[in-house]
C-alpha cells in the first residue's frame, strides 16, 4: 500500500515530469470492443474480431496472456470461417478461463441498455477468445456490475451483491458451466460462491489485504480476480484507515485494487469501470487523467457510447 501511495502522489507532482504512462492489453482490447460498437452500431463479432487482430499485431507489447496470443494470432487469418473457432481450440479444447474477457466487458454495459442485451453480449465478445465458462461468466459478472452502477444500484451495497448473486444464479445454471465447474474442481456454481465469500468479507468489521487475497485471489483466472474487483469497490465505499482521508470513493478503489497486488492491471480495471459507472467522471483526479495515454479518446467515446445507449 505504502508504495502504492506513494507512487499515486508522485502523479501530482508536475516537477516530477511524469510523462504519459501507456496502458495495457486491458484497454486496448476494450478500446477494440467500444471501436467496433459504435462503428457497427451494435454487436458484430466479425468485425470485432478483425479488431483484436489487428491491434495485437500494430501493438503486441501490451502484456497480453501468453495463451491469448495464439488465438489472435488466428484471428488474423482471412481463411477464417468461424471466428469463434481459435478460442474453442485453446487449452486442448477446454478454453480459457483467463481474464481476458471480463477486462474488456465494461462497454458492452454502457452500449446497451437491456441487462438481457449487456449479458448476451458480453458472452459472446468474451467468447472470442475465451470458451472456457470460468472464463467468459466473469465477463458476463462484470458487465452485470458496470450495468449495476450505472443504475445507482451501489446506494445500497447489500442489495448490489445479492441482485448480482440472483443473476449469476441464472447465469451458471447452464450445462457448460456445471460441466465446466465439475472438471476444474469447482463449487457447483464458482461466481456464486466467490460473491458470496464477497458478501461474507462485507459483512466483517475488519478485513485485512491478506484475508482478500487468501478468499477472493488476486490472479489472472476470471474466477479468481472478477469477484475481487466487485470487493475492491464495495470495500472502498467508505473511507479506510489505510487511505488518505482526502481520497475520494473512486481513489481510494483503485488505491486499494492496486495495493492488493498480483494482476494489477486487470483488478484495477475492472473495480475502476464499476466504480466509474458510480462515481462519475469528476471523481477522478485531473492528474490522474493528464498522464492516461488515450484519455481524449476515452472522453469522446464515452460521449458516443451514451448516444448509442440512448438509442438501443
Ligand atoms: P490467456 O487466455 O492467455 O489466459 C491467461 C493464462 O491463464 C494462460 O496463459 C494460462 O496460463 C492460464 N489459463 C487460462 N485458461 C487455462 C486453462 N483452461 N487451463 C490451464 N491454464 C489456463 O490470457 P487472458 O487474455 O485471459 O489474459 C489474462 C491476463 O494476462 C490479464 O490480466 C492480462 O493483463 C495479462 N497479464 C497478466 C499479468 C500478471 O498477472 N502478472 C502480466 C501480464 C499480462
Ligand atoms: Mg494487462
Ligand atoms: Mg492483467
Amino acid at each position: 500500500m505504502e508504495s502504492v501511495l506513494q507512487h499515486l502522489s508522485s502523479l501530482d507532482d508536475d516537477t516530477k515530469g511524469n510523462g504519459i504512462l501507456e496502458y495495457s492489453d486491458d484497454t486496448a482490447m476494450a478500446r477494440c470492443v467500444v471501436q467496433s460498437l459504435l462503428t457497427r452500431a451494435g454487436f458484430d463479432e466479425r468485425d470485432m474480431a478483425r479488431r483484436f487482430a489487428k491491434e495485437y499485431s500494430a501493438s503486441p507489447g501490451r502484456g497480453y496472456g501468453s495463451g491469448v496470443i495464439q488465438v489472435l494470432k488466428k484471428l488474423s487469418s482471412p481463411q477464417l470461417s468461424d471466428v469463434y473457432q481459435p478460442a474453442r481450440d485453446q487449452f486442448n479444447g477446454r478454453g480459457s478461463f483467463g481474464n481476458g474477457g471480463a477486462m474488456r466487458a465494461a462497454p458492452f454495459a454502457l452500449a446497451f441498455p437491456d441487462p438481457a442485451d449487456v449479458k448476451k453480449f458480453a458472452h459472446r465478445g468474451a467468447m472470442l477468445t475465451h470458451s472456457c465458462s470460468l472464463g467468459y461468466n466473469g465477463a458476463v459478472l462484470q458487465a452485470l456490475a458496470v450495468h449495476l452502477s450505472l443504475q445507482g444500484a451501489l446506494d445500497l451495497p447489500l442489495k448490489f451483491i445479492s441482485t448480482l448473486i440472483t443473476q449469476m444464479e441464472d447465469v451458471e445454471s447452464d450445462e457448460a458451466t456445471l460441466n465446466d465447474a465439475r472438471i476444474l474442481k469447482e463449487a457447483e456454481k464458482p461466481f456464486c460462491e466467490r460473491l458470496h465469500r464477497v458478501s461474507d468479507l462485507m459483512h466483517r468489521s475488519k478485513v485485512s489485504i491478506e484475508e482478500v487475497i487468501s478468499e477472493l485471489g488476486n490472479g489472472i483466472a476470471a474466477l479468481h480476480s472478477v469477484p475481487t474487483a466487485i470487493f475492491c469497490v464495495l470495500h472502498c465505499l467508505q473511507p479506510r484507515e489505510c487511505l488518505p482521508e482526502n481520497y475520494g470513493g473512486l481513489e481510494r478503489t483503485i488505491a486499494y485494487s492496486l495495493a492488493l497486488g498480483g494482476d494489477t492491471d486487470t483488478i484495477a480495471c475492472m473495480a475502476g469501470a464499476i466504480a466509474g459507472a458510480h462515481y462519475g467522471i469528476e471523481a477522478i483526479p485531473q492528474s490522474w487523467i493528464k498522464c492516461c495515454e488515450g484519455a481524449e479518446d476515452a472522453d469522446m467515446n464515452a460521449e458516443r457510447l451514451h448516444m448509442l445507449y440512448q438509442q438501443t
